[in-house]
């Protein structure tokens, strides 16, 4: 008899391998599986000539195999041939779509390991992939490592019948406030893919970007999608590059949610095009942070044109089942107009064959076929969101103080917002969408989705950090039952995961609430690269500050007054660079600046160099968007620290000066969007 993973749930010791090396147990892997009946005793052993085979005449199947193939090979060094089954296999891996139980339903599998083979059984490609992302679990995490490892690859053998609880398990990428290319969001897709997420939303468009070619309206992409938060070159994606993401995410079984949001939310639109503003004036682009200033006019007719024009367009090319109009922070939108505008453009939504998916606010307005809400809220319960559920619409759950995986994890976080609150790993995983909104029936919510908003997001390493491992834990929320899932177990399962992102790359926030496991530190046969990246230090994400034998003997130059003491400010110099007492993070008194919506003006001094040396500028800093950084002849670099919250927080940021350079001026400066900053205890050292 099968037991339940809830049963299981204490039961951690591991399975010795003939070889005396653990193995992982089947109910060892995030998400949890919804039933696992281990066989005592019984281990399956990769040998190198296994083949997988996969269903017959199915161009999917052979898809998870050839995925499942390029998982193995690089690790394992073997062949790994993807090739037809016929019959039932008796040896190898096998990826079939007949006999699984039929619990396994549209998305779940069924995978049993014995001493002669692992079949994956499921009644559709989606569930094979998703089996094969267990069974890459059930291998060592030495699976995942990109050079040839020494093995052996042994499996604990049993079943496993597992299946999801939400059919929408999503992740959410805002690539407007930062542009992130077709590269970051297939990574990105990699990495969702393996938790078995299968919705990827992506916010196309806000007040500081808009991401996507519209051919009917061209100065959106090439005129809005011009610059970024912090004004930084932005990005759009063209018909053919989008198309391409939707492709690789298809062949991940991961819907794309593409995002217009609108009423508000609109300046690059608006920026782009005067005749979307009631006053037929074009404002500038924006590349601050604030929300709720820009509105489509609602009493004008090209706003309908052009809306429909939008929404026919990125239908076109959406092959999923919704488009996601938006509408939250609307707060230049009067209430009345902001009924009028969602009721009038809902119908062009159904028009072009998709289902309209709003933040929960559209729940003020006219329920339309299956519609959805996604609920971000803090609280458990709001009033758009009741009317919402009233009307008929149904709930995608991202409580911003839960799912919000742009929010800091702690204080000491410097990526991040905090508005929604501070939350870690515990924290996002502890709730249970069925039960967490009052007067909303488990019956009304689909799923759950981790929005990930890049306010302060500039890269993929910065994407990986907020992600991982808050992800895998709402992935499992969306997963797993409720009755399976347990923090205790959960932080050990999540634990073990971390060997594996670090083989393959992901920046993690390694959490104190959590035991994280380590590879064995001397793999036989580990290549040196594969075992240098495996080591705990190689991940550590600060940068080793520079030896003090390496900089004691070499002239750095002379940063005058750089811990503010004097109380003179000279020699820094600038517009609104001020010396203030408070606050100060030694001595008596600290460098204080501040800029304006029109320029970054910054404290700057001039320092006398030595040509073709490296020097590393440290400073203090505290507040948001802080940059420190040196220019002068062949230099011109700058560093910045998207937030310290009230503390001050170090930064630093290397140059090396040219044959012809004798001097520098190094800087500070705040940002527009978040203009007030203090900086102390400047120092320049020479390597
Ligand atoms: C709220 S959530 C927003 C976004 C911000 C986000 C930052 C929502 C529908 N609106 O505009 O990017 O907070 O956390």
């Amino acid at each position: 008899m099968a037991l339940t993973t809830a049963a299981l749930g204490l039961i951690w010791a591991a399975t010795a391998s003939p070889a005396g090396a653990a193995v992982v147990n089947l109910q060892d892997v995030v998400p949890v599986p919804v039933s696992v009946q281990p066989a005592a005793g019984v281990t399956y052993t990769l040998p190198s000539t296994a083949t997988i085979q996969t269903a017959s005449g199915s161009g999917p199947a052979t898809d998870a195999g050839n995925y499942l193939a390029g998982v193995l090979r690089p690790s394992t060094g073997y062949a790994l041939p993807v090739v037809a089954a016929s019959g039932t296999p008796t040896s190898g891996i096998a990826l079939l779509l007949s006999g699984a139980d039929a619990s396994v339903g549209t998305e779940g599998y069924q995978i049993d390991v014995t001493a002669a083979s692992v079949i994956v059984r499921a009644q559709t490609p989606a569930g094979l992939f998703h089996g094969v992302q267990t069974l890459r679990q059930l291998l060592p995490p030495q699976i995942e490592a990109r050079t040839v490892q020494s093995g052996p690859w042994t499996l604990a053998g049993g079943r496993i019948v597992d299946y999801p609880r939400y059919g929408y398990r999503g992740a959410m990428l805002d690539v407007s406030r930062h542009f992130f290319g077709v590269d970051v969001v297939k990574r990105y897709l990699d990495e969702i893919a393996q938790y078995k997420i299968n919705t990827l939303h992506l916010h196309l468009s806000d007040d500081q970007g808009w991401r996507i070619v519209v051919d009917a309206w061209p100065r959106l992409a090439t005129v809005g999608g011009s610059t970024q938060v912090g004004g930084g070159a932005g990005g759009y994606y063209t018909k053919a590059q989008y198309s391409d993401i939707v492709a690789y995410a298809t062949a991940r079984h991961i819907t794309i949610v593409p995002e217009i949001d609108m009423p508000g939310h609109v300046n690059a639109a608006q920026a782009s095009y005067a005749e979307l503003n009631c006053n037929n004036t074009a404002p500038a682009l924006y590349t601050g942070i604030n929300v709720g200033f820009s509105s489509l006019c609602v009493n004008k007719e090209v706003t309908y044109t052009f809306v429909q024009q939008v929404l026919s367009e990125l239908a076109a090319i959406t092959p999923g089942p919704y488009l996601h109009i938006g509408g939250d922070e609307a707060q230049s939108t009067t209430a009345a107009d902001y009924r009028t505008f969602i009721n009038r453009i809902q119908p062009y939504v159904g028009n072009a064959g998709k289902t309209v998916m709003g933040w929960h606010q559209i729940g003020q307005t006219d329920h339309t076929a299956n519609r959805v809400a996604q609920y971000w809220g803090t609280g458990t319960s709001d009033a758009d969101l009741s009317a919402a559920v009233s009307k008929g619409d149904k709930i995608l759950l991202s409580p911003a103080n839960k799912t919000y995986i742009d929010m800091k994890y702690n204080n000491q976080t410097t990526l991040g917002l905090s508005w929604a609150g501070l939350i870690e790993v515990q924290t996002a995983y502890g709730w249970d969408p069925g039960a967490y909104l009052s007067g909303v029936p488990a019956s009304a919510i689909i799923g759950v989705e981790a929005p990930m908003w890049s306010e302060t997001l500039t890269k993929l390493a910065d994407i990986e950090y907020m992600a991982f491992p808050r992800l895998p834990a709402i992935a499992e929320l969306a997963w797993s039952p409720q009755a399976a899932r347990n923090w205790d177990t959960f932080k050990v399962r999540l634990g073990a995961q971390g060997p594996r992102w670090t083989l393959q790359g992901i920046n993690f926030y390694r959490s104190t609430q959590v035991p994280w496991g380590t590879l064995p530190s001397n793999p036989p046969s580990a290549s040196p690269s594969a075992s240098a990246s495996a080591s705990p230090s190689a991940s550590a994400s600060r940068s080793p500050s520079a030896s003090p034998s390496a900089s004691s003997s070499a002239p750095a130059g002379a940063l005058a007054n750089g811990g503010f003491e004097s109380g003179s400010l000279s020699p820094w110099t600038g517009a609104r660079c001020s010396v203030v007492a408070s606050p100060v993070r030694s001595g008596t008194k600290a460098l204080a600046g501040s800029v304006t919506a029109s320029d970054t003006a910054q404290c700057e001094q001039t320092v006398t160099v030595q040509p073709n040396r490296t020097y590393k500028l440290n400073a203090y800093v505290q507040g948001s968007y802080v940059y420190i950084g040196a220019t002068g002849t062949g230099v011109n670099v700058s560093t910045w620290t998207p937030g310290t919250g009230s503390a001050y927080a170090p930064l630093s940021v290397t140059f090396t000066t040219g044959a012809s350079t004798t001097s520098v001026t190094v800087f500070v400066h705040g940002w527009y969007g978040q203009p007030s900053y203090y900086a102390d205890d400047f120092t320049l050292t020479a390597s």
